[in-house]
């Protein structure tokens, strides 16, 4: 798998990979659930399809979630150990939209670090049937889960997975502009 290493201060790292997420051997994966936390399509459809039924069995039980929150279940078939569910915001171009992506990103972390979680891995939130411009998004998940990562010992390794070459690409770009923007 490919894999760019860039972030590495005290015990913290950031990784940024192309792949499917369901595969992925971190103690959480987080998914771009919709607010009943059903499976439905896109990456939650291909989260609930490898962790088996008992998902979705203990999702209807978790109350659903609002936009920008987040909830944790067990991962069952996953090697992950834990998912956790978060709603992206469905794009209208406004400035909440950032607000709730940012908050997405920051309920999971907080969420993680609650539960004594190392490792967790990110699909790129609310860029699929949600409609969010994938640059844009990049730039705001980059920013936070760094910032969260300076200010936070735990999760220890925050890993993007994207799936596909351009989304990948986009990721490394919108990274390379942060850390270069720190450098100047
Ligand atoms: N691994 C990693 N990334 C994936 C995978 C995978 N297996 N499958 C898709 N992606 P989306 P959203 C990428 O549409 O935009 C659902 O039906 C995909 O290419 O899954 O937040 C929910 O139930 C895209 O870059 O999530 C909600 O109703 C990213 O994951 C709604 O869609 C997110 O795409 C949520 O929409």
């Amino acid at each position: 798998m490919k894999e760019e290493v860039f972030f590495n201060e005290g015990k913290t790292r950031l990784q940024i990979v192309m792949g499917d997420i369901t595969g992925q051997d971190t103690e959480a994966i987080v998914n771009a659930a919709n607010k009943r936390l059903a499976p439905g399509g896109g990456v939650a459809g291909a989260i609930h399809r490898a962790a088996g039924p008992e998902l979705w069995e203990e999702c209807k039980k978790l109350g659903g979630c609002e936009t920008g929150e987040a909830k944790i279940s067990g991962g069952y078939r996953l090697k992950a150990k834990y998912v956790i569910h978060t709603v992206g915001p469905v794009y209208n171009n406004t400035p909440q939209n950032a607000r709730d992506l940012e908050n997405c990103y920051l309920n999971s972390l907080n969420l993680a670090k609650k539960h004594g979680i190392r490792s967790v891995s990110f699909p790129a939130i609310s860029t699929g049937i949600f409609g969010y411009p994938l640059e844009e998004a990049a730039d705001i998940s980059l920013r936070t889960v760094i910032k969260f990562m300076q200010d936070n010992d735990l999760p220890e390794t925050v890993r993007f997975v994207l799936f596909g070459k351009k989304d990948y690409e986009v990721f490394i770009k919108s990274l390379q502009k942060i850390t270069a923007a720190w450098d100047s």
